[in-house]
């Protein structure tokens, strides 16, 4: 065996809406942010069409959904026609998962009904069976592919690679699909689809196995260390948690030799990062010192104009102090979004702490207020009534302490 390079792309979400969410992002730049999340596959293509692995495997979630419109359905056949005549593989996600009327299914409506719409190449091959197929790659008998397709209907808790045969001993044999490895390390989504464990892959006994659903790339390791295979995760950042997402991956399969991670090389494909930070607003007493202290922790997440900031505050805010950094942020950065949910005023409340005695005539209006509201909240009976019991007297005593009201 020589040694192989594969290069692997997958949950490009093509077509996904990127102007809700809580990114919230303006339209104008929604619309460029379509225009740079097609720029991630051009990239990949140009990649492909100069570097020529010896296969390109995409694991699933290409489209965001089965059905995509006809010009993103054109316009991922021509990227993809794009890299012939290197072999490129298919194997539908859960979000593009493989049904009658699906984009892959090359007898639907959707993929007839284009007039002169490109076709797939004869350089491509989509796995559209739920049970696992396996397709040499040309002029190469012992490299195979052994993919299957996510189907709708398909039970989402079937052990897949426990149904699977081993491979011959000679060759080079990889693994392609969509699925969500247990105890993932990285930060994930909730939805669990054909689960499986990195014990099972090492007992299917594949050379690599490439695996799509997972937004953060990693690798799938065995108990040794060992690579058994990996998430190249999304190219492109499209939501809150997508920090570190926005990259491809090529793996180096060298003959006779363990993968490790050595093997794998990301390749960054969204020019833009989302970065996440956390801000403890509680101390300063004027927006100048709250503002130094966002621009420290910008600059300590390495921050660059370009970047989508995503800051989320908390702790108590001085009183008196109305901090909305949100537009000032978003004309430095490509765009910032502000979380201040988890601010609270700074006040001296222990709600939790045993009610006391009920204040005698002699009480202020305000020692009444805060009194009559710790019992409504110790009252309260869900996490709901609590909070907003707590919103009203935080803003009952802005009016009463301040005599304005802090919308928050
Ligand atoms: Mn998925």
């Amino acid at each position: 065996m020589r040694r192989l390079l594969i290069a692997q792309l997958s949950d490009l979400h093509l077509g996904a809406n990127l102007s809700g969410g809580r990114l919230a992002l303006p339209s104008r730049k929604a619309a460029q942010r379509r225009d740079e999340h097609r720029g991630c596959l051009e990239r990949f293509a140009q990649h492909v069409r100069e570097s020529r692995p010896d296969m390109v495997l995409m694991p699933g979630d290409l489209f965001d959904s089965g059905e995509p419109s006809i010009d993103d359905l054109n316009f991922l056949i021509s990227t993809v026609n794009s890299m012939q005549p290197t072999p490129v593989f298919i194997a539908p996600g859960n979000h593009d998962g493989y049904e009658t009327s699906s984009a892959y299914n090359v007898a639907s409506a959707l993929y007839q009904g284009r007039g002169g719409g490109p076709k797939w190449g004869s350089h491509v091959h989509l796995f559209t069976a739920e049970q696992f197929e396996t397709v040499s790659i040309p002029h190469h008998r012992d490299v195979t592919v052994t993919g299957a397709a996510f189907l709708r209907h398909m039970p989402e808790s079937r052990r897949v690679l426990v149904e699977l045969e081993p491979p011959p001993p000679e060759g080079c044999h990889v693994l392609l699909f969509h699925g969500s490895l247990e105890h993932y390390p990285r930060v994930g989504l909730d939805k669990e689809v054909l689960p499986f464990t990195a014990a099972e892959v090492e007992a299917a006994g594949y050379r690599y196995a490439a695996v799509g659903h997972y937004h953060h790339g990693g690798a799938i390791a065995g108990a040794d260390g060992r690579v058994l295979g990996a998430y190249a995760g999304a190219p492109f950042a499209m939501a809150v948690d997508d920090e570190g997402v926005g990259c491809w991956l090529e793996i180096a399969v060298e003959p006779g030799q363990p993968l490790s991670e050595d093997s794998l090389t990301w390749h960054r494909a969204d020019e833009r990062a989302v970065r996440r930070l956390e801000v403890d607003v509680t101390g300063p007493t004027d927006t100048t010192a709250l503002g130094r202290r966002v621009d420290e922790a910008l600059a300590a997440a390495g921050a660059s104009e370009g970047d989508i900031v995503w800051l989320a505050l908390r702790g108590r805010l001085a009183r008196g102090i109305d901090f909305q950094p949100q537009a000032a942020l978003a004309e430095r950065f490509f765009h910032a979004a502000v979380d201040d949910s988890a601010v609270e005023p700074d006040y001296e409340i222990d709600l939790d702490g045993t009610l006391p005695e009920e204040p005698g005539l002699a009480a202020t209006t305000e020692e009444m207020f805060r009194w009559r509201m710790h019992k409504l909240y110790q009252a309260a009976s869900s996490d709901e009534e609590r909070r907003r019991v707590k919103h009203a007297l935080f803003y009952g005593l802005d009016a009463l302490t301040l005599g304005e009201i802090h919308l928050r």
